[in-house]
């Protein structure tokens, strides 16, 4: 049989068959498989596999076994990787808008982060990805982060000074600790904890979420309640993989983006509590007393530099929302 004979005569085998195969998503994200990720990851393949009626499977692959993020959100463009949640790390070296959510206390808490996201700034912010192959389906959670180390209780920039902290693999984090006296190193994720194990680095920083999911009280003896960031995540989608769904497909992976957004931001809140007396219970010394204006006086200069390279358009957008 020629060739275009076969493949007919296989697709109408499915269509007669009555059961068209289930094509399944492979969605990435790099924390464990108990994380405010792979609830938002749990939300997400329930509700795809519910609303297409089986047309959709998803794998989840947590822990980084797809690699780190930056890797993944690389992975989606060539469409090796269908679907990701991960924080704003590294997005920006993508989709270089998406820096200005990174910037230093520019959120004041998390009912003004999820309002702005969810508004048309957000909206704005997600379909500025397309062009770079990258499909933002909603705005996910990480968490405002908190800097931990294995040195000195820090409650001051002063006790950051020299300090090996690792940050993501973003700029304006990487400047914003070199304002303070650190010394910062850019890692992907999945190296850290071994990092911090063989004190490559002293210093981290992640919501409380990350630190508790990855166990870094084995690692880390402080945790310092600076709040200096509030990280985004993003529930993103492979452009190529876009390209070949119907309007309806991709109405069923917008609301499995948004299931999986809300499940994560609810694990988040519950955790910011319960995951603090945790880490206590591990034996970290949590540092609840820092004040916070020291540390936004310092990393002033980032602020500069970032309008100086991107513009204050977005940013006004923000402080004025
Ligand atoms: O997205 O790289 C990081 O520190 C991120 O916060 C973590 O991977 C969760």
């Amino acid at each position: 049989m020629k060739f275009k004979n076969l493949t007919v005569a296989a697709s109408a085998l499915l269509i007669v068959g009555g059961t068209v195969e289930a094509r399944e998503i492979q969605l990435g994200h790099v924390l464990s498989d108990d994380s405010h990720y792979s609830v938002g990851a749990d939300a997400f393949k329930e509700t795809l596999e519910s609303v297409s009626d089986g047309e959709f499977t998803v794998r989840e692959h947590p822990a980084g076994s797809l690699g780190g993020e930056r890797d993944m959100i690389e992975g989606l463009q060539i469409g090796t990787v269908d679907a990701v949640i991960t924080s704003t790390g590294p997005l920006g070296n993508f989709v270089p808008e998406t820096y200005v959510l990174d910037l230093p206390f520019l959120f004041t808490d998390y009912e003004h982060a999820r309002s702005v996201l969810d508004s048309e700034i957000g909206d704005d912010l997600l379909g500025r990805m397309e062009q770079h192959d990258i499909i933002g389906l909603a705005w996910s959670e990480n968490g405002f982060r908190h800097m931990t180390n294995s040195r000195n209780e820090v409650k001051e920039p002063a006790d950051v000074d020299g300090m090996k902290i690792r940050t993501m693999e973003n700029q304006v984090h990487m400047n914003a600790f070199s304002e303070l006296g650190a010394s910062p190193t850019p890692m992907a994720f999945p190296e850290l904890f071994t990092a911090l194990q063989q004190g490559t680095v002293d210093a981290q920083e992640n919501p409380i979420t990350v630190i508790v999911a990855t166990k870094f009280w084995e690692v880390q003896d402080y945790i310092s309640l600076t709040g200096h960031v509030y990280s985004p995540a993003a529930v993103l989608g492979s452009g190529p993989l876009w390209s070949d769904l119907s309007e309806q497909e991709k109405q069923w992976f917008n609301e499995a983006a948004q299931a999986s957004a809300e499940a994560t931001r609810a694990e988040v809140l519950r955790l910011e509590t319960e995951g603090l007396d945790l880490l206590r219970e591990k034996g970290m010394t949590v540092i609840e007393d820092v004040d916070k204006a020291p540390f936004q006086e310092a990393i002033e200069p980032v602020y500069e530099s970032f309008t100086d390279q991107y513009g204050d358009e977005m940013l006004d957008r923000i402080r004025n929302f």
